[in-house]
């Protein structure tokens, strides 16, 4: 099992589709592990996105991302990491396979709806940034984890 943070950004709180975007994770067969919303500060957005530092968007993708809430959540399954980043679709919304979260409800590059970790590493990282507290995230067993996979299977 694989755990990896997903970030709603403001516009998908502010274009009302929390709900049907973290309802493609859940339907998928996602397990939700955390999940806060907040105006989260500049600070830890520069912490999160230290990688773009130097680039020219640097800026304005910290300004966007913390001018309203947004909504971080862990997802837990088998390869989710891989599985949540196909779910999402290219960074370009207009771009992105329809079909997927960015290439169904997007229109722009930067106002792409959605974060999430591009691998184990920097999910390990950003689960740390983002829920340090372990108490924020919830160990429980999906009644339906026997019919989601073929636990002997997959599982073992
Ligand atoms: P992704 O992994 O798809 O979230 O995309 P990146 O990590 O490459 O980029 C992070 C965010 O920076 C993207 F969601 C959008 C923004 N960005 C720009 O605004 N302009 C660029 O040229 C590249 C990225």
């Amino acid at each position: 099992m694989e755990r990896t943070l997903v970030l709603l950004k403001p516009d998908a709180v502010q274009r009302g589709l929390v709900g049907r975007i973290l309802g493609r994770f859940e339907e998928k067969g996602l397990k939700l592990v955390g999940l806060k919303m907040r105006t989260f500060p500049t600070e830890l957005l520069e912490q999160h996105y230290d990688v773009h530092k130097e680039r020219p968007f640097f800026g304005n993708l910290v300004k966007f991302m913390s001018s309203g809430p947004a909504v971080a959540l862990c997802l837990e399954g088998k390869d989710a990491i891989a599985v949540v980043r196909r779910l999402v679709g290219a960074t370009n919304s207009r771009e992105a396979d329809p079909g997927t979260i960015r290439g169904d409800f997007g229109m722009s590059f930067s106002n792409n709806l959605v974060h999430a970790s591009d691998g184990p590493d920097t999910a390990a990282t950003e689960l740390a940034l983002w829920f340090p507290d372990a108490a924020e995230l919830s160990d429980w067993e999906p009644a339906d984890l026997g019919w989601t996979y073929n636990v002997a299977e997959e599982l073992s």
